[in-house]
């Protein structure tokens, strides 16, 4: 298998340009399906230890169905498959240019979700256009084990979020272990209490909010994946979530500027426009710098050949 890696604003992507599962050339929903149902393997050995580790974010390149398309992309993780995934997209489009498949300007990418518009506005500076973002439950409470009574919001920005409206611990890379175990907690209590997406999926990312550190931000998060990593990236679809969020209460106005940093102190500029059905639509800039080229090899006598499944006992 052949893989080139990226960090997004500190998050890294692996994509699978070479030695992915054949899929065939279905609608995207359908091959994550079938690499789920069929080729989960894959999977594991593209990102889990020895070769890779949790917070490492794969893309499987695809041929788009849609011929508009630049390329598609199933993006998954330690765990399982994801929707879409902003600082993925990012990653995606830098990486295809250093390999000289796309160039500056605008493209448009196929994914499971829908398609999303990328701007390529040089080596490392990518704008993408993310899938129709909404939120779906205001004010959810929901009673967290050691934490007390946890308030937010559920809205989709290509993956399900759960946007907490206050943070148990400060937002600092020393609280990493303490946040990670709060917002676990808060994962384990919506799942008892039955709250999902609207589509009956689980809520698997979950985020919390304070304020900015740098003088033009206008909130820092933690975002912890499904997997239990944390994105060290300020989460292209959790940013997406919270723009929505922010529309729905009238607090961010079409256009303008919502910048979100990261609890590594990177950040994303988003802003949203609204379709002609009424959604909102956000945007996102960040940056992304390709960090390796490498062959993953497969020795069949490696006892952990397919890789250390961490979804497994
Ligand atoms: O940037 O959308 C994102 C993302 C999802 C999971 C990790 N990063």
């Amino acid at each position: 298998m052949r893989v080139i890696d990226s960090h997004t604003e500190g998050e890294p992507t692996r994509v699978v340009i070479e030695g992915g599962p054949p899929l065939g050339n279905g609608p995207l929903a359908e091959r994550r399906l079938r690499f789920q149902r069929e080729f989960d393997s894959f999977r594991s050995f593209a990102v889990n230890e020895p070769r890779g580790y949790d917070a490492l974010v794969g893309a499987l390149l695809c041929e788009p169905v849609d011929k508009t398309c630049a390329a598609g992309v199933i993006y998954f993780n330690n765990v399982g498959y994801l929707g879409m995934c902003g600082h993925g997209t990012i990653g995606l489009a830098v990486t295809l240019a250093h390999l000289g498949r796309i160039g500056p300007g605008l493209h448009r990418f196929e994914t499971p979700v829908g398609i999303v518009g990328v701007e390529l506005r040089g080596r490392n500076e990518v704008t993408i256009e993310n899938v129709a973002s909404y939120r779906h439950l205001a004010d959810v409470s929901v009673d967290v084990a050691g934490l007390g009574r946890i308030t937010g919001d559920v809205a989709w920005g290509g993956n399900w979020f759960f946007l907490a409206k206050t943070t148990p611990h400060a937002l600092e890379m020393a609280n990493v272990g303490a946040l990670t175990r709060a917002a676990e907690a808060v994962g384990k209590a919506l799942a008892d209490a039955g709250i999902t997406g609207s589509d009956g999926a689980p809520v698997d990312h979950i985020e919390f909010f304070g304020p900015a550190a740098g003088p033009d931000g206008n909130s820092r998060n933690f975002v912890l994946c499904p997997g239990g990593a944390y994105d060290r990236s300020p989460c292209g679809t959790g940013t997406s979530a919270k723009v929505a969020c922010l529309a729905a209460g009238g607090k961010l106005k079409p256009g303008e500027r919502w910048v979100q940093e990261s609890i590594v102190g990177s950040r994303f500029e988003a802003h949203y426009r609204v379709d002609g059905l009424g959604n909102v639509i956000p945007s996102l800039t960040g940056r992304a710098y390709v960090v390796s080229e490498a062959t993953l090899l497969r020795d069949a006598n490696d006892p952990f050949a397919d890789g250390l499944r961490s979804d497994r006992g």
